[in-house]
């Protein structure tokens, strides 16, 4: 395990900002709630945190539209809040990896100013400015969010580009200038010791040049939310804006830079392609196994495939990191509950992603069980897709209101953002009473999913966190150890042994993920394991028979052979 770097052997966790915790009272997580609630990531067993953007914004994305990318937002401090925080997370072993937006700066960026004010400004062609054609935009490229990919601009009479919201113009990387600057960004908060960065929306940074348009033969409607669409076809539609020659090559010079530091600074990709990796270890060192998450169940079947789909797929050298959530999809207890067993399912996710091979990242809140946040009315929402995402329905598809709001309410990204739970206070303990937070606080706070009562229950899924993460850091195998399953064709036990060479450790992991007792034969013939964990309640058992495992209902079950 001696050979493993930090970013290998570490767990991962994700924090938004906005709703970890409030320092000063006005409703919105900062930077001095963060630093009082890092106890709460050391006692969980976290190596380090992933900070979606803190940097000034308008937030017409949620803070992926930057306005300064060497700043903090005020609403979340100053840059010396910033520098406690690192300092405080580093006193207690936790990296930090900052959100780096390379494809877009925000509408109200000085350097898009500037771009805008005239044709001949310096930095006119720091972003991707075109003619229109026939009266309308250079093409028929859409936006990711729905609508034109271009807009025009009065001032200059030109149009410029972004893949997401107009107010999210397109930074041109093929201007060394912008290049320059935004590593100088990047040495920024490298300079000050950050330890990496998690890259959103890669595979958009470069489009085709002569603009080809796409030729996708799709209704009108559909077209209306490209996000909404088949796998295939999104891929067809963003053909020519998104992973374009050139991108490959600049995550290489991005990992030159950052290899320049010492202390093994990390890279991790928002995208799946195992490109990412290069060769194996000269491009970025992370790229999430987003595969894994697209399932409505975590079925063995559909672990098992994409485990083996994954691993084999990896160049030589690469590491897997593997997710269940984050702030764009859907609360993993929500996700991937039955309704019935979500608690038990719980216990199961953490546990799968603690065991398989590869950086486990996990996602605030995940720890006590938080859900979806259900927002019932349209002045409640923040996130600016769904609200847009509403007046579609309601004008273009002549939905009435309240089926707008049913239909944005289970697709919004606010419904993962919910402030996190602290305790049963009211607003959860994430701010003061008597103020209002940005979002709503889930109502579930008061009836146990919050931080203080599950510290006080070590038999809380919080509980369980604590007691898997600490596992995992004090078994090889569970780290270092390479991966084989057990009970190939099992229907609903997933098991695998991790063995690891050097330590000659080796663990059985059995994972029932199903509602009944089950009986999984693995192969291993006559040998014995030590139980290292099970989450069945009072399993005496101490030794395992490792050939044939009786398992009770949606247990977790861990094993050290003998
Ligand atoms: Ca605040
Ligand atoms: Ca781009």
């Amino acid at each position: 395990m001696a050979t493993l770097k930090w970013w290998q052997s570490g767990v991962f966790y994700q924090i938004y900002p906005r709703s970890f915790a409030d320092g000063n009272g006005d409703g919105i997580g900062d930077f001095a709630g963060m630093t009082t609630r890092l106890d709460h990531l050391h006692d969980l067993g976290i190596d380090a945190i992933w900070l979606s953007p803190h940097f000034p914004s308008p937030f017409v994305d949620c803070g992926y539209d930057i306005s300064d990318y060497e700043g903090v937002a005020p609403e979340y401090g100053t840059l010396d809040d910033f520098r406690t925080f690192l300092r405080e997370a580093h006193a207690r072993g936790i990296r930090v990896v900052l959100d780096l937006v390379l494809n877009h700066s925000s509408d109200q960026h000085p350097w898009f100013e500037a771009s805008r004010a005239n044709r001949d400004n310096a930095k006119r062609d720091w972003y991707v400015w075109r003619d229109g054609r026939d009266g309308g935009p250079p093409n028929n490229w859409l936006s990711i969010f729905g609508g034109p990919a271009w807009t025009l601009d009065p001032r200059t009479g030109q149009y410029y580009y972004h893949a997401f919201l107009k107010e999210q113009p397109d930074l041109n990387w093929r201007h060394p200038e912008l290049k320059r600057a935004m590593w100088n960004a990047v040495r920024f908060w490298l300079d000050m010791g950050v330890d990496g960065f998690r890259l959103d929306a890669i595979g958009a940074v470069y489009e085709h040049p002569d603009l080809p348009p796409h030729t996708v033969p799709l209704s009108a409607e559909q077209l209306l939310n490209p996000m909404l669409l088949s796998q295939a076809d999104y891929r067809a539609l963003m053909r020519w804006q998104s992973l374009q020659p050139g991108l490959h090559e600049l995550m290489k010079e991005l990992r030159a830079l950052v290899d320049q530091y010492p202390g093994d600074r990390v890279l991790l990709g928002e995208d799946e392609d195992v490109a990412f990796h290069g060769s194996g270890d000269d491009e970025l060192h992370l790229v999430f196994n987003f595969p894994l998450m697209r399932s409505e169940r975590l079925s063995p079947a559909h672990i098992r495939a994409n485990q083996a789909e994954r691993l084999a797929a990896l160049p030589p050298g690469a590491w897997p990191c593997n997710t269940l959530g984050n702030h764009d999809g859907r609360r993993a207890w929500s996700r991937y509950g039955d309704g019935v067993h979500d608690a038990a399912l719980a216990r199961l996710h953490v546990a799968l992603l603690a065991t398989l091979r590869g950086t486990p990242v996990l996602y605030n809140g995940e720890e006590i069980g938080m859900t979806d946040l259900v927002l019932t009315e349209l002045g409640q929402f923040r996130d600016t897709a769904a609200i847009a995402q509403y007046r579609l329905l309601t004008t273009v598809k002549s939905a009435s209101p309240a089926e707008a709001l049913a239909s944005i309410t289970v697709t919004t990204r606010d419904r993962c953002r919910g402030p996190m739970q602290w305790s049963d206070a009211p607003h959860a303990g994430f701010c003061p009473p008597g103020v209002a937070p940005w979002l709503p606080v889930n109502a579930d706070h008061a009836s146990g999913v919050n931080v203080a009562a599950q510290r006080a229950d070590p038999d809380s899924l919080l509980g369980f966190y604590r007691r898997m993460l600490a596992l995992r850091r004090a078994t090889p195998a569970l780290v270092a150890g390479d991966y084989r399953t057990l009970a190939q064709g099992h229907e609903h036990v997933f098991a695998f042994l991790r063995q690891d060479a050097a330590s000659g450790q080796a663990c059985l992991v059995a994972l029932n993920l199903s509602a009944a007792a089950q009986v999984a034969d693995t192969g291993l013939g006559a040998r014995s394991a030590r139980l290292l964990l099970s989450s069945a309640p009072g399993r005496e058992r101490r030794v395992v028979a490792a050939g044939r495992l009786a398992l009770e209902a949606h247990e977790v079950m861990i094993a050290e052979l003998d």
